[in-house]
Formats: C-alpha cells, sequence, structure tokens
C-alpha cells in the first residue's frame, strides 16, 4: 500500500477532529492510539472486503484454525509493518512531536492464552496473511485474558487483566453472523415421517455466540485475513428459560475468563462448555458459509480443511456430524467421511496431564446429542478394528474407556493427520505416546517442527538489529526469512561481529532502564544477559537454572577473586495459579534475588532479575537484549519450544538439552555454536525402563549438588522455609521427577565453557552470528507452507 506521508496526516487529522473534536497538541495519548488505529483499519479495511470476496468468488478452499488460545500480543506496529507504513508513520508523527513509542503503549497486550500453544496460533495467524493463504482463526473472546502477575513479599499475585476496559480497537462486532449454541437437556432419538432417525431435544439452554472479527495483515501483500473470536451472550428472552440462577450465570459468563491450564481441577464443567461454545459456533458459521456457495455438502473437503489445535477443540469432530447428519440429513457413512478429510489435528505435548479427558457423566450434562454421537463413533471404531487388531489394542485406544472421554483418541480417529511439532516429539508420538495408533493409522502421523512470526521477532522487536542486517545482506530478509544465510559471507568478519555486537549492548541497555525503572535493580550491559522466559513448569526446569545461579553464589562467596564474567539472569514466567510446585520456585528464585543483588561482598558479579507478567510485549523487550537462551528441559518433554527460536533469531546462543526444537536448531547452527549438555532422550527412557533412577545417590555421593540442594533447607536463602523444604522434597524424597541432580553437573560445565566462550569475542561473534543466519529455517512461513501442503491442501490466493 502506497499512502504518502501527507495523505496520512491529513486523514489523521480529519478523524482526530471528527472523534474528539480536538487538536493534536490537545490530543492524549489513548486519544492519539485510537485515532491511528481506526486510520490503519480504514487503510486496510477494503483489502479485507477484497480477501474475502477473492475466497468467495475462486471458490477457493480455506483453511479454519480452531484454537482455545490465541495470543497476538499488540497489533499497532506490525499492522503498520506488514501495510508498509511503519517508518513513514514514526516520521509523520515526529512531526508533531509524537512518540510512536508512546502510542504502542496504550495497546493493552492482547493475552488470551497461557504460552506456546497460543501463541503458535497467532504466529501462524500472521504467517497464512503474509504468505497469501486463505486462512482462518477461530477461537473465544475472553474478556479477562491471562491473569495479571504481580509479587508480593516474592510470592506471585494473580490480578484480572481487564483488557477489554479500554476498547478493543480492531474487532468489529458482527451481530449479523451470530449463532445459537445448545447445552443440556435431554435428548432422545425419534422416526421421522421419512424414517430416519431424529434428535428430538428437551430442555436445555441456548447461548447466544456473537463473532468478533479481527482482520489479520499479511506482510506486504494487500491480504487481510480474518480472526474469529466468539463471546456468549444471554438475551432477555432466553433468560427466562433458565431453570436456575446458577447455570444461568456460568452460562451467562461463559466467555468471560481464560481457563489456566496445568494442574487446575476447578471449573471442569465451566471449560468443556467453553469448548463446545466456541467449537459448535464456529462449525455453525462455516457450515452457513458453506452452504452459501451452493455445492454438494459431499464434497465440503474440497473447500473446506478444518485444524485442531492441541485437543481443546477436538469436539468439531462430533459436532460436524451433528451438523451433516442431524441438520442436513446426510447418511453417517458419508458424513464421516468427509468429516475425517475435513480435520486435522496437531499434538503439542506429551505430558499426560494435559491430554484431556472427560467424565462420560459430565459431558451427557453438557452436550449430550455430542456424547451419543461420539459414543456411536467409538462403536463403530469398535466394530471396524476390533478383527483387524489385537483387541487389547483397541480397548486401549477406545474414545470412551473408564467412564471417561478421551479427547486426544478423538481427535486421531476423527481426523486424517496427526503431527507433533518438532522431529523429536513427533518421533515420540509415533513410538511411545500414541504408539498404538500408529499401529492402526500410520499414515495419519507427521511432523511439522513450529516456527515464529519471523517479522515480529526481528523488525518489530529488534529494529537496530534490522538495519544492520539491511546494511551487509540487504531487505530481502525481510520478506523471505531463508535469505537470513546471505549472512554466512560474512562469517569471519570481525566489523560484522562489532557492529551485531553493538545492536545487542544497545537492546542490552534498553532492557537494563526497564528493570531499573520496574524492579529498582542496577544491572550492567556489559554483563551477559541469561534468560529464561517462559511458562513456569517442572519439566522446564527452571529450578535447575536457579541452582546453578546458587552455586555461583556460593563459589564466589568461596573465592571472591572467581574469575567468571559477570552475569544478570533475568527469569520471565508465570505460574498456573493453583500450581503449588511452581508458585514455590518463584518464591525461591526471588528471595535468590534479594539475596544475590543486595550482597555487596559478589561485587556485582551476579545479579538475579525475575520480570513480573511476562507476556508478548515484554518478550519483545528481553529477547532482542539476550545473550544467552535458556532451554533446559529434561530431554523428551518439551515437545518443540518456540522462545528458543526467537532468541536465536536474536543473535543469543542456546544453552540446551537435546529435547524439542533444540536439536533442529542444533542441526543447522552445528555443534559449535550452541551449549548442548545433559541426558538424551534415549538415557531419559533407559531409567524409566530399568527404573534406576535414584537422586538420592547422586545428593549423597556429590559434595557439590550436596552443598547447592541443601542450600534451600539449611538458612542460606531467606524468608522461604517452606519453599525450600518443599523444593528439597521434591528433589530428594520424591526422587526428582525431571532428574535435575543429574544433569546438573553436565549443565555447569556447559555453562563455564560458554562463559569462556563470551569472553573470547571473536568466537562469541561467530556463534551469535551463525545463530542469526540460520533462524530463517524456523520461519513460521515456511511452516505453514508445510501445513497447507501436506495437510490441508490450500493454496495462495487468486487475486481478482
Ligand atoms: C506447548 C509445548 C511447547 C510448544 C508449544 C507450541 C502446550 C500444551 N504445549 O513445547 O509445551 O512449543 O506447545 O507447539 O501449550
Amino acid at each position: 500500500m502506497k499512502v504518502t506521508k501527507k495523505e496520512f496526516k491529513e486523514k489523521f487529522e480529519k478523524r482526530l477532529q471528527d472523534r474528539f473534536a480536538i487538536s493534536i497538541e490537545d490530543a492524549s495519548s489513548t486519544e492519539l492510539y485510537e485515532t491511528l488505529g481506526k486510520v490503519i483499519k480504514s487503510y486496510y479495511s477494503s483489502d479485507w472486503k477484497h480477501t474475502r470476496q477473492d475466497y468467495l468468488n475462486h471458490e477457493q478452499k480455506q483453511v479454519y484454525y480452531f484454537s482455545i488460545e490465541f495470543l497476538p500480543g499488540r497489533m499497532l506496529k506490525s499492522n503498520l509493518l506488514n501495510l508498509g507504513m511503519l517508518e513513514m508513520v514514526q516520521e509523520a508523527l515526529v512531526e508533531w512531536n509524537i512518540d510512536l513509542e508512546d502510542l504502542v503503549q496504550e495497546e493493552p497486550d492482547m493475552a488470551l492464552g497461557n504460552g506456546g500453544l497460543g501463541r503458535l496460533a497467532s504466529c501462524f495467524m500472521d504467517s497464512l496473511a503474509s504468505i497469501g493463504m486463505p486462512g482462518n482463526g477461530n477461537g473465544i473472546r475472553y474478556e479477562y485474558g491471562l491473569f495479571k502477575q504481580k509479587f508480593v513479599d516474592g510470592y506471585q499475585v494473580e490480578l484480572p487483566d481487564e483488557w477489554l476496559n479500554q476498547r478493543n480497537i480492531w474487532e468489529v462486532r458482527r451481530e449479523s453472523k451470530a449463532v445459537d449454541v445448545h447445552f443440556g437437556g435431554n435428548v432422545y432419538l425419534k422416526e421421522s415421517p421419512t424414517g430416519q432417525l431424529k434428535p428430538v431435544y428437551e430442555g436445555g439452554y441456548s447461548i447466544k455466540a456473537i463473532p468478533y472479527d479481527t482482520g489479520m495483515t499479511g506482510y506486504e501483500n494487500d491480504t487481510v485475513n480474518t480472526m474469529r473470536l466468539w463471546s456468549a451472550e444471554v438475551t432477555e428472552e432466553d433468560k427466562i428459560n433458565f431453570q436456575n440462577f446458577e447455570d444461568r450465570k456460568e452460562l451467562e459468563n461463559l466467555t468471560s475468563v481464560l481457563y489456566p491450564d496445568d494442574s487446575n481441577e476447578a471449573g471442569l464443567r465451566f471449560r468443556l462448555s467453553q469448548e463446545y461454545f466456541f467449537v459448535s459456533a464456529g462449525m455453525q458459521s462455516i457450515l452457513h458459509y458453506y452452504k452459501s456457495l451452493g455445492l454438494p455438502m459431499t464434497e465440503m473437503n474440497k473447500f473446506i480443511a478444518i485444524h485442531i489445535n492441541d485437543t481443546h477443540p477436538a469436539m468439531c469432530v462430533p459436532e460436524l456430524m451433528r451438523l451433516l447428519v442431524d441438520e442436513e440429513g446426510m447418511a453417517w457413512e458419508k458424513a464421516w467421511d468427509v468429516t475425517t478429510k475435513v480435520m486435522s489435528y496437531t499434538n503439542h505435548t506429551i505430558m499426560s496431564e494435559a491430554l484431556e479427558k472427560w467424565k462420560i457423566s459430565l459431558m451427557k450434562e453438557v452436550c449430550p446429542r455430542i456424547y451419543q454421537i461420539i459414543k456411536e463413533i467409538d462403536r463403530r471404531f469398535v466394530e471396524e478394528w476390533s478383527h483387524v487388531f489385537d483387541p487389547e489394542l483397541i480397548e486401549r485406544t477406545r474414545i470412551i474407556r473408564n467412564k471417561q472421554v478421551h479427547m486426544a483418541h478423538l481427535a486421531i480417529i476423527g481426523t486424517h493427520s496427526i503431527n507433533g511439532v518438532a522431529k523429536l516429539h513427533s518421533d515420540l508420538l509415533k513410538s511411545v505416546v500414541l504408539k498404538d495408533f500408529y499401529t492402526i493409522y500410520p499414515d495419519r502421523f507427521n511432523n511439522k517442527t513450529n516456527g515464529i512470526a519471523q517479522r515480529r521477532w526481528s523488525q518489530i522487536s529488534n529494529p537496530l538489529l534490522s538495519s544492520t542486517l539491511d546494511k551487509y545482506i540487504g531487505k530481502s530478509w525481510r520478506k523471505n526469512a531463508d535469505d537470513l544465510k546471505l549472512l554466512l559471507n560474512h562469517a569471519d568478519d570481525k566489523k560484522v561481529y562489532a557492529d551485531l555486537a553493538k545492536v545487542k549492548k544497545e537492546n542490552k541497555k534498553r532492557l537494563a532502564q526497564y528493570i531499573k525503572e520496574t524492579k529498582g535493580i542496577e544491572v550492567s550491559p556489559d554483563a551477559i544477559f541469561d534468560v529464561q522466559v517462559k511458562r513456569l513448569h517442572a519439566y522446564k526446569r527452571q529450578l535447575m537454572n536457579l541452582m546453578h545461579i546458587i552455586k555461583l553464589y556460593l563459589d564466589i562467596k568461596e573465592n571472591p577473586d572467581l574469575d567468571i564474567t559477570p552475569r544478570v539472569f533475568i527469569f520471565g514466567a508465570k505460574a498456573a495459579p493453583s500450581y503449588h510446585f511452581a508458585k514455590s520456585v518463584i518464591k525461591l528464585i526471588n528471595e535468590t534475588a534479594n539475596l544475590i543483588n543486595n550482597d555487596a561482598s559478589i561485587n556485582g558479579k551476579l545479579k538475579v532479575v525475575f520480570l513480573e507478567n511476562y507476556n508478548v510485549s515484554l518478550a519483545e523487550l528481553i529477547i532482542p537484549a539476550a545473550d544467552v537462551s535458556e532451554q533446559i528441559s529434561l530431554a523428551s518433554k518439551e515437545a518443540s519450544g518456540t522462545s528458543n527460536m526467537k532468541f536465536m533469531l536474536n543473535g543469543a546462543v542456546t544453552m540446551a538439552t537435546l529435547d524439542g526444537a533444540n536439536i533442529e536448531i542444533r542441526d543447522v547452527v552445528g555443534d559449535d555454536n550452541i551449549k548442548i549438555f545433559g541426558l538424551t532422550e534415549a538415557e531419559v527412557y533407559r531409567y524409566y525402563n530399568e527404573q534406576n533412577y535414584n537422586s538420592a545417590d547422586i545428593y549423597n555421593n556429590n559434595p557439590v549438588i550436596h552443598r547447592v540442594v541443601n542450600a534451600f533447607i539449611d538458612g542460606t536463602i531467606p524468608n522461604s522455609r517452606m519453599e525450600g523444604q518443599e523444593i528439597y522434597d521434591s528433589l530428594i524424597k520424591y526422587n526428582d521427577e525431571f532428574f535435575i541432580l543429574r544433569d546438573f553437573m553436565s549443565y555447569c560445565e556447559a555453562q563455564e565453557s560458554l562463559d569462556a566462550d563470551y569472553k573470547d569475542k571473536a568466537r562469541w561473534g561467530k556463534m551469535s552470528l551463525t545463530n542469526i543466519a540460520h533462524a530463517g529455517h524456523f520461519s513460521a512461513d515456511n511452516t505453514v507452507r508445510k501445513y497447507a501442503e501436506d495437510i490441508w491442501q490450500i493454496e495462495p490466493v487468486r487475486k481478482g
């Protein structure tokens, strides 16, 4: 889009005047932000309309990405970048003495998700639009995003994230596209005059689902896709139908809060209702659209692909069956054929607690017809396969087992493609976690290694790096991240290392400033910035990182002249509100930080900073400033990881176990440019198989480990007696579930070797450069292209 500065300025001034009747000088940042948002929207609205029309006119096959989480973060700058207006607008604002960054801060960070899964969904939205693919998002418009995290006395406190308080300028409410979603009641089947069995519903409630659409702009390609988020509303008329107040309240608030994942037992019925709500609303609206094309129902799979992001939207399968069989009168077999061809599923974890299962009784209560359909799918599954395979294998793979509905089983049986998110993870699905299913459906399994929206994680979050890259390799990498490889032409150029180091230092200063302002801690940009940012979870082993910090601290106390490069350890992580262990780790990191940061005797060699409320916007500030990226989960546990890719793109060196996508990062950058340590996945499984892991032995026999572990209980870390005991017990009494003690010494050695590398400027420069140069490998543009070709069979839009 070519908009001149003059046109922009005129439009902006006019909007501001029309809306607020003021001039630029009198406007507040909020008013300026809102005006800017409106102006940007007006620039892409006709492309948005045309994109939709193009899909329609060409009967283009489209994918609908169903995800219970989306984490887009702020959209102001990404929209400006995608429309090719970022620099021009920056300049125009400067002419009015306005700093774009001030307006950016006005936008609430849209945090409708917990972590990697939701962020991946948003990276995919960005890439789908940017490569011109017809891709839509379908999710929930939570009124409250993920809680805001505060620390009080070192403890995590959760505050509501009222992001919709300020209006969301990007969304469009589409009342005319509302649908009803039915919950509860009884359903029985009755023969219709044509001899078909039709469901008859008794009682229950309907909730109005209102879609809010947000334009997903593509990078300089005039494509604007749609992310559709559903909001629940109960009309006055409907209210009379509710038998009791409790039910009404629950359903009225259905889309109010995001359910924090991990170990939270509360509100199961609520969560299941949310899942059915956005699935049913989304599927109904897709079917309306498809019917408007006037094409045969039996050919739906040629025009529609539906992607189930983790198991939360797995009810897409029975819901489409319901619509096709009950509403459209299609025969079961035909409907099943269409459904499985339309649907595909991504698994995002091997952690069994995250593989959803619902009690039959609950499902019957929330969505009785869906339960009946699942039961029939299950019956037919058993009928079809029990003569082919060992009946025990079929018993294990059934959807309904032990009074529970297994959502992953439903998602596998009801789709044509199941993918993991990194090579190792996909292999483990086949060989361990979903082995039985792999026996039945070998052709359905495939790998799609995750990727990141590379423009957000470079051009938006790291403009200095971006302009330095332009200087050496031109601008083509901005569109095509594979061209970052051109940097390898400068692999031995010390001048380039120096320039990259200068950029890093500036970004570290920017972060140091933020740390000073928010935490009151002084950190030096000459220190190594060593960063671990991700959800707090035992398997991700933030605790091992902490133990390494404690070791360094004790080493320096013992030997004040210890020759180590000063380090700043930076954490960002939210713990699920009911996840006790994770919250104890937070408390311990905070107390250790207090201890170390205030101990003058260590001469500022170590600093520890736990930044509050980690989210996408904070990630954009932290990641460009990192020297070291901590990706230290126990091998086999992290499905992929995506922050590892963002750090790499920003020139950090990864401290990595051979887990998730770390392995593929190692493969592209080579062993010299990454720090690998710890058990391999095969060694981890050997411990499981032989059941011979013994953490107490390690503790008793290794004096270094003994000393560090004791710090949790001997008063070294103040104000944390209970939490310290809990951590100690997890390591010693409960046998260290994630093998921290086994990997600890190897981790410390890798850290020492990293320290030595950092001291050697040329060596470090090359490592950093090599990481940047290979980061294009993990661009989400590439990843979604593979989904498009192998799974969805969609193609770029034919414009016209
Ligand atoms: C997360 C995994 C990460 C992975 C992201 C995106 C869930 C359930 N899983 O390793 O833990 O990178 O998904 O695939 O959030």
